[in-house]
């Protein structure tokens, strides 16, 4: 018999480390977006009134749904926020995928491992139910409250599943959790139920008489129907894929309502034997997983693991394996079972937090399937606790879970069309090139087809203040930063700020005032002046009483009038013009005039209005032309801080989104 062990190293088990929530560094930011000659970002960025001012009217195609759970903060595989010096974004989206699905539950996963803690304060609902060893004394007092068709422990921790002739709380924790079902049921006399113990009474309901009271899975190391996790390994597993999700407990799972099947053969050590690994694989298969995680392995083919895996690539069912921690090529020693080669088989490597290859992770670029988080993984540990733990054992149920959710999304599809759907949408990252087969790294919003939101945003702005589409390295910078939660107004005014917009804009002055191109020196030297951190009324007051400007509409009342036209978009009124060139006469310069023009209300109310219509493609409500002009007419916020407030505004975000999607 070959001995097996879980993939998790010792040292690595260990391996915790103190994260820390870091803000973001702007100035890193900005400078990896592709936009390497943009300014850094210096705030703050809006006075408190201005950000109001855009009303928020479509929300939500955001996407993101930040669950409740205390210690999601450090999931930083699930949401890479930067925490403990990380990469942000470097994780598997799992906000944006929760956005779309947080799983049905239709999906049974089958935790191959050292077992469970099913009595965890933040499992012990997501425990798989064989629902044919109900007993039938109970199963005709039970609701299937929520009317997914099953009875599982949510339906039982409604108070309309509990008492006498159902369930109660044998082990008096305050839920009712497996360890309650598997106590053993007080009978009468003649062997009758009372309806009061737990449902084991050494039935074999189901058929399967190997597994009497094989109410959630099976231990294969000691042959009794209690899969307890004695090891600490298997409830960490079973963390990542399916610990409750939004519960105000502890963390969150990938596939918040997951269906664990407890199948332990790894003993207290970890380790366990081929046969009773096979066992475990036929039980999943005989008991309808759909899904098996197995996050052991050592090196050398086994026929015994090999034919139990032939039976699940039979019977359809996904077969997750952790590639091993050697730091070895599989393609030339293999690892077994993930180098079983069929096509239900997903062999899994480890990244760090910076998506890099973690040094531990077997990799094969011809028979490692894709990588996933597996170092410093924060999950649930046994008696109620929680911990951080590495190894690709760690990153294999990353896998399972999102293959949970796309199953769940997909209840039609083949397992190879599941496995297809997660590969296909990989991150390909350039530090997994040629390690992997798909070169990538799971990407649980991409594998739900989540909309993404930021993308759809990052585009329009392109768009709008570039004139183009973004490039790739852009792209990839701004999204990462957004889904790391850094500002909209950050993104917005970095790229406003930038040299290429910049360049643009004076390209448009130079069009609107002097009616030809800019010529290189002039076009960079208002490019600096920008830089330099001149306003737009400033560059504009340049522009409009510059020696060319006033010689193209030579005499007062002419560059009275042409003011008037490309300031304020009217002709001149009698009086006014008239003033105006009284005052010019009087020796009022024509900067002071054009100043004049520019700040007065009725110019800032050009500059409001145009503003709307090019972002908005609309004309101001009342309400937020009277703030933006009080802002722009105390001096509080100049026309391009307006621009970034409402292209970082909700209503500009949900026109870029439904744009994006259409
Ligand atoms: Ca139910
Ligand atoms: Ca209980
Ligand atoms: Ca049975
Ligand atoms: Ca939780």
């Amino acid at each position: 018999m070959t001995k097996w062990q879980c993939t998790s190293p010792r040292r690595y088990r260990s391996a915790q480390s103190v994260l820390h929530l870091e803000a973001l560094e702007s100035r890193a930011m900005l400078n990896g977006a592709g936009l390497g000659d943009s300014p850094a970002f210096v705030g703050p960025l809006l006075p408190a009134s201005a950000a109001q001012t855009t009303p928020a009217k479509t929300i939500h195609i955001d996407g993101s749904l930040a669950p409740n759970d205390p210690s999601f903060g450090v999931q930083w595989d699930l949401s890479n926020t930067g925490q403990g010096g990380g990469t942000p974004g470097a994780d598997i989206h799992a906000l944006n995928a929760w956005g779309t699905t947080t799983g049905t539950g239709q999906t049974t996963v089958a935790v191959i491992d050292t077992g469970i803690d099913y009595d965890h304060p933040d499992l012990f609902e997501n425990i798989w139910i064989n629902q044919a060893e109900i007993p039938a004394s109970r199963m005709q007092n039970l609701i299937d409250v929520d009317g997914d068709g099953i009875i599982d422990f949510r339906d039982l921790n409604d108070s309309r599943n509990q008492g006498p002739g159902k369930i109660t709380d044998v082990n008096h924790d305050g839920r009712i959790d497996a360890a309650d079902i598997l106590a053993p049921m007080q009978l009468d006399a003649s062997g009758n139920d009372t309806g009061l113990g737990g449902w084991a009474h050494n039935s074999t309901q189901d058929g399967e008489t190997q597994h009497p009271d094989d109410l959630i899975g099976w231990n294969f190391v000691n042959n009794t129907n209690n899969p307890f996790d004695d090891n600490g390994h298997g409830t960490h597993v079973s963390g990542t894929i399916g610990a409750m999700g939004n519960n105000s407990v502890g963390i969150a799972g990938i596939d918040w309502t997951a269906h664990l099947m407890a199948l332990k053969f790894l003993d207290s050590s970890g380790s366990g034997n081929d046969t009773d690994a096979a066992s475990a694989i036929a039980y999943a298969i005989r008991h309808g997983a759909k899904i098996a995680n197995n996050s052991w392995g050592g090196r050398g083919d086994d026929p015994t693991v090999d034919a139990a895996v032939a039976d699940a690539h039979s019977a359809g069912l996904i077969f997750v394996a952790a590639a091993g921690n050697g730091g070895a090529n599989n393609d030339l020693a293999p690892s077994y079972p993930a180098n079983v080669r069929l096509d239900n088989v997903v062999s899994v490597a480890a990244t760090d937090n910076r998506d890099q290859l973690a040094p531990f992770s077997n990799y094969g670029a011809a028979t490692v399937d894709i990588a996933a988080p597996g170092v410093n993984i924060f999950s649930t540990y046994p008696n109620g606790t929680y911990r951080y733990m590495s190894g690709t054992s760690m990153a294999a149920p990353h896998v399972t879970g999102v293959l949970a959710l796309v199953w769940d999304q997909h209840p039609d599809w083949t397992y190879r069309e599941v496995i297809d759907q997660l590969l296909r949408t990989a991150d390909r990252l350039p530090g997994l090139a040629g390690k992997t087969v798909t070169g990538g790294r799971l990407d649980a919003a991409a594998a739900v087809n989540a909309p993404n939101a930021d993308i759809a945003y990052v585009q329009q702005l392109y768009h709008d203040l570039l004139g183009r589409t973004a490039d790739i390295a852009g792209m990839d910078a701004w999204v990462s930063a957004l889904e790391a939660s850094l500002p909209r107004a950050q993104v917005a005014q970095a790229i406003w700020m930038s040299a290429e917009h910049r360049g643009r804009e004076v390209d448009t002055y130079y069009a609107t005032y002097l009616r030809h191109a800019a010529d290189p020196a002039g076009r960079a030297g208002w490019v600096n002046a920008f830089l330099a951190g001149a306003t737009e009324t400033d560059v504009i007051q340049a522009f409009v009483t510059s020696p060319e400007y006033r010689a193209e509409h030579a005499g007062s009342a002419t560059y009275l009038s042409a003011l008037y036209q490309d300031l304020l978009g009217r002709p001149a009124d009698a009086g006014g013009l008239a003033g105006w060139v009284a005052a010019l006469t009087h020796g009022l310069s024509p900067q002071q005039v054009a100043h004049s023009l520019l700040t007065s209300a009725e110019g800032w109310s050009a500059f409001i209005r145009a503003t709307y219509g090019a972002y908005l493609h609309r004309a101001p409500d009342p309400s937020g032309a009277a703030v933006w002009l009080a802002e722009l007419g105390s001096g509080h916020a100049s026309p391009g801080l307006m621009a970034v407030a409402i292209l970082s505004s909700e209503e500009y975000h949900a026109l870029a989104a439904a744009s994006g999607s259409s």
